[in-house]
């Protein structure tokens, strides 16, 4: 069930760095190298798979775009919530 405004500004004040882009909660990670970058989308992944919910992922050397949406709802719900909060403790 998509995330109401109000439920999703109060989430996206417990998150750090991570905002709402045409719809979807996005989040630049910079990490000190490319290889960091690398292994950090590893971590991504492997807990994308954990929660089957899966962001894009863009590389831009040691940048690391992640967005993020239901799919299946259209919108932001509480999966997306979950996965951002899980990548905030992999780094
Ligand atoms: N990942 N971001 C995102 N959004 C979805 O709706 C989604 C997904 N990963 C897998 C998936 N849906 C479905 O295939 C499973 O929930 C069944």
């Amino acid at each position: 069930m998509l995330l109401s405004s109000t439920e999703l500004s109060e989430q996206l004040s417990r998150l750090n760095g991570w905002d709402v882009v045409e719809g979807e909660l996005q989040k630049t990670y910079r990490l000190e190298t490319f290889p960091e970058a690398i292994q950090f989308v590893h971590l991504v992944a492997d807990l994308a798979e954990s929660l089957d919910h899966h962001p894009n992922i863009l590389i831009e050397y040691r940048n690391v775009t992640l967005t993020v949406s239901t799919h299946d709802e259209g919108g932001i719900t509480e999966k997306d919530i979950m996965l951002a909060k899980g990548c905030e403790e992999l780094v």
